[in-house]
């Protein structure tokens, strides 16, 4: 029976597809190339709604691509390794490979009934060997090329997973994974050079004006970049080799507000005094206790120990200002040691009221004298101030002036030196942690730390412990305790040996893929023909979750890897546009219990605002999916009922694609039944008699429109106005009474435009209206420009002669029409002043004569 039937429809056009093998990607010289990507998902088990969105739009992207004539590259791959497959053994037993590799076969099956047009030839997960072994490849170059080291370092240790973690995984002082307090540790650990690219990172960003401006600033403000001055002051009674203590300052204009100076835990000078003087060490000790970020710094209580150390401010040796070990100073920002200004620093304040240290006001507000009290006077630094302790320049100045004069200052008399800073850091790459590409070097007596020989890799994961299943549920790193993995003949003197059994932070493997895509399965990283064709990324697509690590860390890598001879040096900033597309929402309904507790109900449990015994429910709109609120739709479930195309059709409708939509079962409904009416509507045309009808001018201007529009729209990623526009087309379409010949032609027209969306739905109707071969292979609609011209004229009005007037009419508008509305200018009627014209001449689309 004649009725819209997308699961068996679907299916038929993917077989069609595959036969013809239209998504292999093809490096073809004599065509321009796209490649589209979308941020390869993490094998968690399922699918959901964010990815369908995500895909779906990379999809629409590169399918009109292809229409366009482009060879288009558009990849699927799995970011697979990383700490949930792991605690997924620890907790339910089995092992990570398994976890992992069953997870990508169950999410491959649910992602390919979405009709995607990938190239699933090129698919790889970045914890086959295959993959990390050429992982292990470029490590090594980066080692021989400077640009990975290992040192000495304190590190965040999150207790619980018994790992390292970087910075960016420590949020508010807690394992982003295990939500343990972070710990202090020192390590020896291994850290790529990304902090020697800081100013380059920082300087490149301008040349990516198709990024979004939110995500540059956040990278901008991660590399941090800062002016200020470094100087040294001299200590008074000093133990040997501390007689200077080297600060970094951004304010030097406030140098005489100077109450205090304070130094890092961890500096040396710390350290130092540590060994000798038990209250130090107790307090160095406690302060070790919270994480290393600057967040979980900023949010600890401030707390110091005075060492009763003296230094000499540098204006006035007189001056002696105290030395403080403080929590709040981080050893690995300037150089670990600040001088404090109470008046200017909110933090310093707090500091200084809690030890009874002075406060010196250093400029006031221009209109106000009132002594600094309590709160820290901090205006912007581009505001005008009054010095009233300063040094260099002005009495009124800017604060941005005032730096800049007394860094001149400090430097004409050799105080100190202007220096720029960044808080970028480096990159600690190393985890103590099994799931994860292992770190290809060797420990050897006699050699040390030795990379391993190239045609030794990959270095693989041992599935087993010599045939005894590895016990997941210990903590601690599996590759750390196996019997045998780790020994090894030394590459360069072939003593035996220990292998590294740290494994990489899995942001690595994250930070390359997207050039391995262009060669999948070459036997070195790349291949630099195949990159060549193919790189950069022409559209990536992806969370704004990932605008500052993930983003910065590729951007590295595609420095590291033309240095290292795996990309042209063209390559270097992989990604062309991006594009941050918003979430799939759902709205959330709760009741509370006796206690106030929510409770939280499934949307089919809930009709309008209530339950079934008819509890009336609280609803929480557009809220983020989450299975514990209960608010999450399977895409699984929304293909089984509706279709792929509704769903595809649903996440782009609505929303613009970089702001949240919201499911809803009634917008899917909707879709799905818009989709059955334009079958339908296809149906009809089809079974039309042979032409004997009319043409219709005014459906064929729709459709030229469309073409246009619908085309402006995709290229600047305004699918839901794409849609809009299809909705039209349809609309004017389905009340055309053109013959047969016409209406197949919009609507094999209106097919292609849909394709993109909807593709399964095109490809039928353009089969079934006679299109030639494959929809996905016909070439993209063009405009015709004559059929865009604007559908109204502007005709001047002449008065006796002399122009005095203009009027808007439509370009289909008849004589007497034009005429009537002549009559109605204000101009004509004043001339008339109540008379009729003598004579009233239109020139059809030239001009309106009137004679009075
Ligand atoms: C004196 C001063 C006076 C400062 C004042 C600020 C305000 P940005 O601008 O973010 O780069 N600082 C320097 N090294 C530090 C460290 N290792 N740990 C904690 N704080 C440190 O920050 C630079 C400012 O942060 C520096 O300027 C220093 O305090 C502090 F009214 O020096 B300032
Ligand atoms: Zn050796």
């Amino acid at each position: 029976d004649a009725r819209y039937q997308p699961q068996e429809l679907e299916r038929t056009w993917q077989a069609a597809w595959d036969r013809a093998d239209v998504f292999t990607a093809q490096r073809d010289p004599s065509k321009p190339k796209y490649y589209v990507l979308e941020m390869f998902p993490y094998p968690s088990g399922r699918i959901h709604m964010g990815h369908v969105r995500n895909y779906t739009m990379g999809d629409v992207v590169a399918r009109y691509k292809l229409a366009r004539g482009f060879s288009v590259l558009h990849p699927m791959g799995w970011d697979a390794f990383g700490m949930p497959a792991e605690n997924a053994a620890m907790e339910q037993g089995g092992h990570p490979k398994d976890w992992t590799y069953n997870n990508i076969n169950v999410m491959r099956g649910q992602m390919k009934p979405l009709g995607l047009s990938i190239d699933w030839s090129r698919e790889f997960a970045t914890c086959d060997p295959e993959y990390y072994g050429q992982q292990q490849a470029m490590f090594i170059d980066m080692l021989a090329a400077g640009l990975v080291y290992r040192k000495n370092a304190v590190v965040n240790w999150d207790p619980v997973d018994m790992t390292v973690l970087a910075n960016e995984q420590v949020i508010d002082g807690k394992g982003w994974r295990s939500g343990a307090d972070v710990e202090r540790r020192e390590l020896t650990q291994w850290f790529f050079r990304i902090s020697d690219y800081s100013a380059e990172l920082l300087a490149a960003l301008d040349g990516l004006p198709d990024w979004p401006e939110k995500v540059r600033l956040m990278q901008k403000n991660w590399i941090g970049q800062s002016r200020g001055l470094q100087f040294a002051f001299s200590t008074v009674d000093a133990p040997e080799g501390f007689d200077r203590i080297e600060v970094y300052t951004t304010r030097p204009d406030t140098l005489m507000g100077a109450s205090f100076v304070a130094v890092s835990p961890d500096h040396p000078l710390a350290r130092h005094l540590e060994r000798h003087d038990a209250g130090v060490a107790a307090f160095v000790a406690d302060c070790r206790r919270t994480g290393t970020t600057e967040e979980a710094l900023e949010k600890a209580e401030k707390r110091g120990l005075n060492t009763g150390l003296r230094v000499r401010h540098p204006f006035d040796t007189e001056w002696e200002l105290p030395v403080y070990i403080a929590n709040f100073i981080l050893m690995d920002y300037g150089t670990g040691a600040i001088f404090g200004v109470p008046a200017h620093d909110q933090r310093d304040m707090d500091f200084a009221r809690k030890y009874d240290l002075p406060v010196h006001d250093v400029f006031h507000a221009q209109d106000d004298e009132t002594p600094v009290d309590g709160t820290a006077f901090v205006p912007p630094k581009t505001e005008p101030v009054r010095y009233i302790r300063g040094f260099a320049g002005a009495e009124v100045q800017t604060g941005a002036d005032a730096v800049e004069a007394a860094i001149a200052f400090c430097e004409e008399r050799g105080i100190g030196r202007g220096v720029t800073q960044y808080r970028l850091r480096d990159w600690g790459l190393s985890r103590q942690r099994y799931w994860g590409c292992p770190i290809p070097v060797v420990h050897c007596d006699t050699c040390g730390v030795v990379p391993e020989r190239k045609k030794n890799l990959p270095i693989a994961l041992p599935y087993d412990e010599d045939g005894a299943p590895i016990d997941f549920s210990i903590p601690g790193n599996p590759l750390g305790r196996h019997p045998t993995w780790s020994q090894c003949t030394c590459p360069e003197c072939g003593a035996p040996a220990r292998r590294e059994t740290d494994t990489m932070d899995t942001f690595v493997d994250s930070s390359w893929y997207y050039a391995r895509f262009t060669a999948p399965r070459a036997t070195t990283p790349t291949d630099l023909a195949e990159a060549e064709y193919w790189m950069n990324v022409d559209q990536y697509i992806g969370g704004v979750e990932h605008a500052i690590l993930h983003l910065l860390y590729s951007r590295f890598f595609a420095r590291a890897m033309a240095k290292t001879g795996h990309l042209p040096v063209r390559a270097i900033e992989p990604f062309n546009a991006l594009f941050t597309q918003g979430m799939v929402t759902h709205e959330i309904y709760l009741t509370r219990d006796a206690s106030g507790r929510a409770v939280y109900h499934l949307p089919e449990d809930v009709t309008d605002g209530k339950l079934a015994d008819g509890t009336a429910v609280t609803i929480i709109p557009s809220a983020k999916m989450s299975k514990s609120k209960k608010n999450v739709v399977d895409p699984v479930n929304i293909i089984t009922a509706f279709g792929a195309d509704t769903a595809r059709w649903f996440v782009m409708s609505d929303s613009p694609p970089e702001r949240d939509v919201e499911w809803t079962s009634a917008g899917a409904e909707a879709a799905f039944k818009h989709l059955s009416r334009v079958w339908a509507l296809a149906d009809r045309i089809a079974a039309m008699p042979a032409d004997t009808g009319s043409g219709d001018e005014d459906l064929l201007r729709a459709m030229h429109r469309a073409i246009d529009s619908i085309t402006k729209s995709i290229e600047s990623f305004a699918f839901n106005k794409a849609i809009a526009d299809l909705y039209s087309l349809t609309n004017t379409l389905s009340k055309s009474q053109a013959g047969a010949d016409t209406q197949t032609h919009v609507m094999r027209t209106l097919s292609q435009l849909m394709a993109p969306m909807v593709p399964h739905l095109a490809e039928d109707i353009w089969a079934r209206l006679g299109g030639e071969g494959l929809a996905v292979q016909a070439p993209w609609p063009v405009a015709d420009p004559a059929m865009l011209v604007a559908d109204t004229l502007i005709l001047p009005i002449q008065i006796n002669g002399k122009r005095r007037s203009e009027i808007t009419v439509p370009a289909e508008a008849t004589k007497q029409e034009v005429e009537k509305m002549a009559l109605a200018d204000d101009a004509v009627i004043k001339a008339l002043a109540g008379a009729t014209p003598k004579k009233l001449i239109v020139v059809p689309g030239r001009i309106v004569n009137v004679v009075v």
